[in-house]
């Protein structure tokens, strides 16, 4: 069942910048399905996760490293990921027309979903990961990075296992049903906090993808914010 978790949105400081959503999911929950959902909105500027530049950064494959060894590369993969989202997320709209910016995951996930439990299952030392949250509450004090609303598809880890398997990404090709777990739990401690700081609509995602798309169409009004 969808539902709403909602409260005052007290966090879009300023009317110039676009309305923020983040879709989130745990991996193989249907994010990129959900974005291309809205190709057919001219003012929605989207962003899909930057894979691209992860897997080259000056010749290195930052993805296929943390999975690899994660106890030795999740410290420089979560700085990367962590500036890739901070650029998506706060640059300028690239046109006038865009009153939406919609992008995969988000700087907020980073800190609260994947460092929190790689802090949790020791892939982060705590030296590395106090450096981490140094450099988020920075960033938060410094600049707007603020979501208006989290659009969380939320799946089984089961489920979702199956579909990455299927999907044969050739960096996931060892990833336990374990780690798909842990993900989960991490998004669901996250989205559950009432720290979260933005409207989180929660979508059914183990539903088969025509049933997803009903819902967000359903949807549509409270995923643009009334921008549409
Ligand atoms: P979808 O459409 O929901 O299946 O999403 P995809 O396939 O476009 O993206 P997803 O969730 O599989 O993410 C791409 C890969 O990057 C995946 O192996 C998980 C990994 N990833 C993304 N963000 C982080 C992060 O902050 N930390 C870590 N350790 N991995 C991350």
């Amino acid at each position: 069942m969808s539902h709403i978790k909602g409260f005052a949105n007290a966090s879009r400081l300023t009317s110039k910048r676009p309305f923020r959503v983040s879709i989130e999911g745990n991996i193989g929950s249907g994010k990129s399905t959900c974005i291309k959902f809205f190709d057919k909105f001219d003012n929605v500027e989207k962003h899909s996760e930057p894979l691209h530049e992860w897997r080259d950064v000056s010749g290195h494959n930052l993805l296929g490293l943390v999975y690899s060894d994660t106890n030795k590369w999740t410290f420089p993969f979560q700085h990367y990921v962590h500036l890739s989202r901070l650029k998506i997320q706060t640059s300028p709209p690239s046109n006038p027309n865009v009153t939406v910016k919609m992008f995969e995951r988000s700087v907020q996930n980073s800190r609260y979903c994947f460092v929190e439990n790689a802090h949790r299952q020791n892939y982060l030392q705590d030296p590395e990961y106090q450096t981490l949250i140094a450099w988020y509450n920075f960033i938060e004090k410094c600049m707007d990075i603020n979501l208006d609303l989290i659009v969380y598809l939320k799946t089984s880890p089961e489920i979702v296992w199956e579909r990455m398997i299927k999907r044969g990404r050739a960096e996931e090709s060892e990833v336990p049903l374990e780690y798909l777990k842990e993900v989960h739990e991490s998004y669901e401690r996250w989205l559950s906090s009432p720290d979260v700081g933005c409207e989180v609509l929660t979508i059914d995602a183990n539903k088969p993808i025509d049933k997803v798309t009903e819902d967000l169409d359903r949807y549509t009004y409270k995923i643009l914010g009334g921008n549409h």
